[in-house]
């Protein structure tokens, strides 16, 4: 798409080329095995979230099958995502995150 003189518009229509590259979600999914505190802390280690907002995400899985933990870069968001399956692995858990476009 080529600019746009003579109107309001003066940017190139090329939407998806400005977007703020923030745009992937990371979705924590419900299981009925990893206990509520080590979801508790994984949320604290690794989305640098505090006491009650880690409890309040992880009821909100707990209740509703999913939650999104927050938004980051593609980098950022599967590097979260893959420091959530190492610890769960290491603990034993089956505790699984996905990530999706915002
Ligand atoms: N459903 C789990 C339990 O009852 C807790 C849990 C919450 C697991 C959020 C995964 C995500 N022990």
């Amino acid at each position: 798409p080529e600019a746009v003189f003579g109107g309001s518009e003066v940017l190139p229509e090329r939407k998806e080329e400005l977007k703020a590259p923030e745009d992937y979600t990371v979705v924590l999914l419900n299981d009925n095995y990893t206990t509520r505190e080590f979801v508790v802390e994984v949320l604290r280690l690794v989305f640098h979230k505090n006491q009650a907002d880690a409890t309040k995400i992880m009821l909100k899985v707990h209740h509703q099958g999913r939650g999104v933990v927050g938004v980051y870069t593609w980098d950022i968001a599967q590097t979260k995502a893959n420091q959530v399956h190492a610890l769960a692995r290491e603990y034993g858990f089956p505790l699984r995150c996905i990530v999706e476009e915002a």
